[in-house]
């Protein structure tokens, strides 16, 4: 290299180093590190496997769901009267915290506020809250923390970004046209920067400041305008910076952005879109999730009896977990805050068959072979779970596993599965399925490598 072009060559070098920490400042949600915290949360994340949604909200006194406000095209002032009614006097944090325990549920993430902003917590922000417009004039969010924090369980707040009743929230986005045009009366302008600064911000300063350790925030509504600025750099710098070790899971059905923590994916399974509205995208460095419902519903539908039994959310979970990604299961509890029977039961009996198929899920990850019809794998240390879940031949034939399998024995009784293993793949000998049994676990002991 010439000298003269080697100057030059060695000044844009200069140029460049000084030039990238600015370029860095300048877009802050490149720059996002997940900090030792953020990541040791997102592997417990990930053990966990099993948690409980919980949509919960003045619209629940209704008994249609948690979208009312919209689906019946009511004015503010009309939603307004809601909270009057509202006054869970059954309501007892200490029984919810138990039931998710008892369902095998490692944590729970429940409705801090949904669409109609209404929040469920002590708000400073705005008086559009329970303790200062509904009768009960309590905080459940705060017992609840309070007990999750002594039963040793982690609690999320599921957070709506999408707003039907402050003002602020303008432009508005598609739910005011989806369903015909819906007037709820708010004036035809608004503060949108006020709204996600002050307002927005203000309670999710609040809900990872006076709730404890919080698990993470579980935002939704970003759906309902996807092009808008919703100044997320600024919101999720905010909420590692207040507890980094909080995750942040946005339900927005998009690829994740910078500073988003977890992927999960509402009424599917990682990459499939039967819902229509998910996207087929899976990350393979954030940990996954996929949210469903107990019934048809999220919140308190009370003409709604299509329950899941226990075998299909087992089958759920199981998928899930082959797919390397975590089950939020929801309930709707009632406006008194009592949790109906047909939930209740449900759970008691996942947790039962938990206790005796759990080592096959928690702490586990997804793989090493794809999932399939026949069933999905899952994997912990040396041992590879099969998870036989739709098979009803003696033999079944897998893919190739690359290491050497040294024993096969079934999870319930230890007793030894017959196992050929060359490289066209492994041959099992499968136990036919008793009857009302979900899941044949083999486990697959891997030889150490030497
Ligand atoms: C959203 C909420 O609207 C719903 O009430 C519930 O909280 C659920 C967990 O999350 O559900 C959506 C969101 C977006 C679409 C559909 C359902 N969408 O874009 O079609």
């Amino acid at each position: 290299m010439p000298k003269g072009t080697r100057k030059a060559f060695s000044k844009t070098i200069l140029a460049l180093a000084l030039l990238s920490p600015f370029t860095f400042a300048a877009l802050p949600q490149t720059a996002y590190q997940s900090t030792p915290e953020n990541l040791k949360a997102r592997q417990e994340f990930q053990d966990a496997k099993f948690g409980m949604f919980i949509h919960w909200g003045v619209y629940s006194v209704l008994g249609d769901g948690e979208w009312v406000f919209h689906n019946r095209k009511l004015k503010v002032q009309e939603y307004d009267r809601l909270p009057k009614f509202f006054d869970p006097e059954q309501f007892d944090a200490k029984a919810w915290v138990s039931l998710a325990k008892a369902a095998g549920m490692k944590y729970i993430t429940i409705t801090s506020r949904h669409h109609d902003g209404f929040a469920m917590f002590d708000s400073k922000v705005s008086d559009w809250n329970i303790v200062q417009r509904t009768p009960y004039g309590k905080d459940p969010l705060k017992m609840l923390a309070d007990e999750a924090h002594r039963q040793g369980i982690k609690l999320f707040f599921y957070y709506s970004q999408l707003d039907w009743h402050n003002p602020d929230y303008y432009p508005r986005g598609k739910t005011i046209t989806d369903n015909g045009p819906w007037d709820n009366g708010r004036p035809d302008h608004g503060d949108w920067n006020s709204y996600l600064d002050n307002y927005m911000d203000g309670q999710l300063r609040e809900l990872l400041t006076n709730y404890g350790p919080i698990g993470g925030i579980w935002f939704d509504g970003m759906w309902d305008k996807p092009d808008a600025d919703w100044h997320l750099a600024k919101t999720y710098a905010l909420i590692h910076q207040l507890q980094p070790a909080a995750l942040i899971i946005p339900n927005h059905h998009e690829t994740p952005k910078p500073g988003e923590d977890v992927q999960t994916f509402e009424r599917d399974l990682p990459g499939k879109n039967t819902a229509g509205f998910n996207t087929n995208y899976v990350s393979d460095q954030l940990p996954l999730e996929t949210s469903n419902t107990l019934n048809g519903s999220w919140g308190f539908d009370i003409g709604d009896s299509k329950y899941k039994s226990p075998e299909e959310v087992e089958e759920l979970l199981v998928r899930a977990a082959g797919n390397n990604a975590n089950l939020l299961l929801n309930i709707g509890p009632m406006p008194n805050g009592e949790i109906q029977d047909e939930f209740a039961t449900r759970l008691h009996s996942v947790g039962k068959w938990l206790s005796r198929y759990g080592d096959a899920i928690y702490g586990t990850r997804g793989g090493p072979l794809p999932p399939a019809d026949w069933g999905v794998t899952t994997q912990k240390g040396d041992n590879v779970y099969v998870h036989v879940l739709n098979w009803n031949a003696p033999l079944l034939a897998l893919p190739p596993i690359s290491k050497t399998i040294g024993a096969a024995r079934l999870l319930l009784d230890s007793s030894k599965v017959e196992v050929t293993q060359n490289s066209y793949g492994v041959v099992l000998k499968v136990p036919a399925a008793a009857k009302g049994e979900v899941d044949r676990v083999v486990v697959l002991t891997l030889a150490k490598d030497r």
